[in-house]
């Protein structure tokens, strides 16, 4: 409940991070959503994934839309900058702050029904102009914040609480951020934390506009048989296609995993992603590759999680439109006015 403060005083023993602080400096309020809700599993490994990676928390800005999903960027990352959007509208408040200051974290926090139906537009040009954010949608089926009516993503042919069978083709936001040109694609399920935290932490550390499909169940709307977004359905259709370890810049790579089902990708900033590929001869820096599993998968009933696509030389929005490199409240009258003569110049090209 967010009346009750949570305790501020630590124990004086609790481990801190290179940056100076506990895993507990990284959550925020107490969270109001349903008990088991999967959007809490998810809450908690983003802080597991911020506090390992050594973020300041004041270096993250998080936004988000309407719904339980949106709402759970009050749970986490207390210390950090946020903004909740209106319904659907998360991309591109983004993509401002985004051009506006280069320097922070953006997470962009969404849900099935705020990405796929009213901001579905917003999600593919966040995609396709390369804005560099982590961008998860909290995937549960429905709207769970109005009570539950099928949302874009559920399955044709899967049942409400109620029984009636949904008749429409499902919107597959993986699909769609693969043929948009998003750098960085993976789905994860937020009863897998082993590999989730890994997921959104190679995320983070990409250059460009990075999407993760978390498969979220709500547990007051659907979360019975007939569903497809159930905690039972989802563990016995997980096929993962790879195991994906994080490896930050100092940390020294131990146990050397088996030659040949390993992949190793470097970040911009010098970490590592490395793959174990589960499935044969899997490709995942090849798009048309990640296109046909998903898509087989898929027609199998299957869920393909892990990580399904990175670009490795991932480039992004600041990149294409050559912004200045510094963000633009910093700057300085010196170089926000050019002087007379400049001015001239580009009138004279106008002429
Ligand atoms: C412009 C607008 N239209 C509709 C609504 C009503 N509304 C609130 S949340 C929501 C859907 C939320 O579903 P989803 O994004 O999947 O989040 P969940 O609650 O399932 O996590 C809708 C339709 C709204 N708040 N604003
Ligand atoms: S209604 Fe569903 S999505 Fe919303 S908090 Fe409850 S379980 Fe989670
Ligand atoms: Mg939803």
């Amino acid at each position: 409940m967010t009346y009750i403060a949570k305790p501020k005083l630590h124990h004086p023993t609790l481990q801190t991070n290179k940056v100076g602080y506990t895993r507990r400096d990284y959550e925020g309020k107490v969270s109001t959503l349903c008990a088991g809700c999967g959007h809490d599993s998810i809450s908690a490994a983003i802080v597991q994934a911020a506090w390992e990676l050594d973020i300041e928390p004041h270096k993250v800005a998080k936004l988000s839309g309407i719904g339980c999903s949106s709402k759970t960027p009050d749970y986490f990352l207390g210390a950090s900058h946020g903004f909740n959007t209106v319904h659907g509208r998360m991309p591109s408040v983004l993509t401002g702050a985004a051009l506006a200051n280069r320097e922070l974290l953006y997470l962009g926090v969404s849900g099935d029904g705020d990405s796929a139906s009213i901001g579905l537009g917003q999600f593919a040009h966040a995609m396709r102009r390369g804005v560099r954010m982590v961008y998860i949608v909290e995937n549960n089926g429905v709207y769970g914040l109005t009570k539950g009516q099928f949302s874009a993503t559920a399955d044709k042919g899967s049942k409400s609480k109620k029984g009636a069978v949904n008749s429409d083709s499902p919107i597959d936001l993986i699909g769609m951020a693969l043929q948009l040109g998003a750098t960085y694609v993976a789905r994860g399920f937020s009863g897998d934390k082993a590999q989730l935290v890994p997921l959104i932490k190679g995320a983070i550390r990409h250059g460009g506009a990075a999407f993760i499909d978390v498969i979220s169940p709500c547990v007051a709307f659907n979360n019975h048989a007939g569903s497809t977004r159930s905690y039972d359905h989802v563990r016995e259709h997980n096929e993962a296609v790879s195991r994906i370890d994080f490896i930050d810049l100092a940390r020294e790579i131990t146990a050397e995993p088996a030659p040949g089902q390993v992949i190793e990708l470097p970040n911009p900033d010098g970490s590592l992603l490395r793959l174990r590929k589960l499935h044969e001869g899997y490709d995942p820096t090849d798009r048309r590759a990640a296109m046909n599993l998903v898509q087989q998968l898929a027609s199998e009933g299957e869920y393909a999680t892990g990580l399904l696509y990175v670009d490795p030389h991932a480039s992004d929005l600041h990149a294409a439109l050559n912004t200045v490199d510094k963000p633009l409240n910093t700057l300085q009258a010196d170089r926000l006015c050019p002087g007379a003569e400049a001015l001239n110049r580009i009138n004279a090209g106008l002429r």
